[in-house]
């Protein structure tokens, strides 16, 4: 399957509900005016894009529209919607990991999808040839670091792991340390997120980075919170905590494929002003893609 077909399978679900009433719009319209805006500015609100970015969009879409005169031309008003909303999210431009070893910090809430993803990306770098160690920093139970070590096995990624329980920076630190001893070129670590206050999550994430910083100062570093899909406005509210708590240079959604919420990707991208760099649409490690803003629209559109 294609890369693009792969994203419209994901988005299946969002296309049958929510996409299909903006499409309803784009498709019966007789002219760009009040009434149409209106209809279109509802539909994209239960598209899940939010009420302020569905507004920001449909004022934008009045303006082009009579500025580039497009009169009744349904394709060429759909065009500029959709690059409109392109245009609102941040641009994904990869991940850097440029020293080596560079870190790669995964957060978010609990279920999300945290181990998976990790996982995911490990069989991707892998792939490309880099020497990857995860850092089973999940030391809240010790089923967490299983579901890693067999990804790691799966993909011929090292681990460090330790006891059930254990800090997870000294976990870090040894999986930092080992890193350099044995020449690996990424290290990815996994966090609990089960941290029942904001105040604890952040000095936990604090924490693991002074870590970072001290062992490895000046590397390469992502921070990505991971957030499901399917919760919808809530992981909007969690990005936003997080984002507080550390520097996120990026997000993975996960969960596209279950969810008719797919709308949520643009209106967390353009809200946090914090690029979406993969979607996971699936279970296997194959369904993690890299995030494109115009493919994205465009799928979700077509
Ligand atoms: N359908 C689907 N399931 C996913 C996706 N990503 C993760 N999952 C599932 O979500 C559940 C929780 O994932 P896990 O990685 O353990 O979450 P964590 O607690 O954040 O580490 C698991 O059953 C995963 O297989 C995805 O993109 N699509
Ligand atoms: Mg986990």
């Amino acid at each position: 399957m294609g890369f693009f077909d792969k994203i419209k399978e994901g988005l299946r679900k969002t296309k049958e509900a929510a996409a299909s009433n903006v499409n309803a719009v784009l498709a019966t319209f007789r002219k760009v005016d009040e009434e149409m805006l209106s209809e279109l500015e509802d539909s994209l609100i239960l598209a899940d894009l939010g009420a302020e970015l569905a507004m920001q969009t449909v004022d934008e879409l009045r303006d082009r529209a009579k500025l580039k005169d497009l009169g009744e031309d349904q394709e060429a008003i759909k065009a500029e919607l959709c690059d409109i909303l392109a245009e609102k999210m941040k641009k994904n431009n990869g991940l850097v990991l440029e020293t080596k070893p560079s870190v790669i910090l995964v957060v978010g809430v609990n279920g999300v999808g945290k181990t998976t993803s990790i996982g995911k990306l490990g069989q991707k770098l892998t792939g490309e040839g880099k020497k990857v160690l995860f850092a089973a920093a999940d030391t809240f139970r010790a089923a967490a670091a299983d579901q890693l070590t067999i990804w790691a096995d799966r993909c011929g990624a090292d681990i460090v792991r330790h006891a059930e329980g254990a800090d997870p920076s000294a976990v870090i630190f040894d999986a930092i340390s080992a890193a350099k001893a044995r020449g690996a070129d990424v290290v990815i670590c996994d966090t609990a997120g089960r941290l029942h206050n904001k105040k604890n999550l952040m000095n936990e994430l604090a924490k693991m980075n002074r870590v970072i910083d001290r062992e490895l100062p000046g590397a390469s570093r992502e921070t990505l919170l991971v957030i499901d899909a399917t919760t919808g406005q809530n992981g909007v509210n969690q990005a936003e905590s997080f984002n507080e708590a550390c520097e996120l240079t990026g997000i993975i959604l996960t969960k596209l494929d279950g969810t008719a919420k797919g709308g949520i990707v643009i209106n967390i991208s353009s809200r946090l002003g914090v690029p979406v760099k993969y979607i996971g649409v699936g279970e296997k490690a194959e369904d993690l893609l890299e995030f494109e803003a115009e493919t994205f629209v465009k799928a979700f559109f077509e």
